[in-house]
């Protein structure tokens, strides 16, 4: 009886110093972003790092602009002793090395915005994936344009509709592919539908694609205009207002929750009209709260969840955004 005893308090000693053991491994998480000079990558970010204050983990944020980036940022993350990192990939096909690598360093992957694209072409879905559900957004904003436009009597015929893209990304591509759709679907016509390119997802190269576009339709008198994100749209209503083109002939509406929402507060009216808001708190603290029950309990995230738009005005915003717990977000 007493040997029981012994051997019983000894394994109350075994578990209580293994479970002391194990709270003071402390979790450490990644999130490395391929812009980090954008405002939306800035909120992801900031609800990101809101999450680990409040249970208490270090997380460690890394702008990786290039694939050599981002091959370094993962070695530095291994180095001290990070379990897991969130992603958003400066580009989609660098997705098997990733994985290759975070796997050979025990690390979990958890990617955001943009998903890895495989060796043959086709999505990774084998990593847990958080995206914006891209194509009802779309539909809505070229839904949105074309009513605007009619709630003005803009007569369609003399209106172009200019979609600012960058279809080597399967999300942009869904959202723009959706916009022209939804015109067309509203009786907007075809032929004045015209696509332009933002080669690097920013204003600057949204504004680059926008004034090709611009110089090869010379005659339209008025202006509707959806893109990818944001910053599209906004490149594209600055290359307009270089043209003469103000907020009475220009219907802009972008996608995101950063740089447009600045756009509201600027005085008077621009062609910027509404965007559709996405939750940078979704996709900052969510995913990381989903990678840190991972590393900690073993509980495996849901490979794809996608996140829902809600079109704002500068009207609306504040309002909105409020409402879906964004405020935070909200530019000062
Ligand atoms: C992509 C775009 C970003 C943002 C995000 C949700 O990564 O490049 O601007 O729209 O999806």
């Amino acid at each position: 009886m007493k040997l029981v005893k012994i051997a019983c308090f000894i394994l109350l000693l075994f578990v209580l110093i293994a479970n002391g053991y194990s709270a003071e491994q402390k979790v450490k998480l990644g999130f490395l972003v391929k812009q980090p000079e954008e405002l939306w990558f800035q909120n992801e970010w900031k609800f990101a790092q809101k999450f680990a204050d409040e249970v208490g983990i270090d997380l460690i944020k890394i702008g990786t602009t290039d694939g050599e980036k981002v091959m370094t940022a993962i070695d530095n993350l291994a180095t001290q002793k990070v379990q897991g990192f969130v992603i958003c990939t400066p580009d989609v096909r660098l997705g098997p090395a990733i994985i290759k690598k975070a796997n050979s360093k025990n690390l979990k992957v958890f990617t955001v915005d943009d998903r890895f694209v495989g060796a043959d072409g086709n999505p990774v879905e084998d990593v847990p994936y958080m995206g914006i559900s891209s194509t009802q957004i779309g539909f809505d904003i070229g839904k949105a344009c074309y009513e605007e436009a009619k709630k003005r009597g803009w007569n369609m015929n003399e209106t172009g509709a200019m979609v600012v893209t960058h279809d080597e990304l399967e999300t942009i591509k869904q959202r723009t592919d959706a916009e022209k759709d939804a015109l067309i679907k509203a009786g907007f016509p075809a032929n004045n539908i015209f696509t332009a390119v933002n080669k690097t997802l920013d204003v600057p190269g949204g504004m680059d694609g926008a004034n090709v576009t611009l110089t090869q339709n010379p005659t339209i008198k008025k202006w509707l205009v959806a893109g990818g994100n944001e910053e599209s749209v906004i490149g594209a209503v600055r290359a307009l207002e270089g043209k003469g083109f103000d907020g009475n002939t220009t219907i802009g509406i972008g996608l995101g929750a950063g740089a447009g929402l600045l756009e509201f507060k600027k005085p008077g009216v621009n062609g910027f009209f509404a965007t559709s808001a996405i939750s940078p708190y979704r996709h900052g603290y969510e995913t990381t709260k989903l990678l840190y029950e991972w590393v900690k309990d073993g509980k495996k995230p849901p490979m794809k969840t996608l996140t829902a738009g809600y079109i704002v005005t500068r009207e609306t915003y504040v309002k909105t955004m409020t409402e879906l717990g964004l405020a935070d977000s909200l530019p000062k």
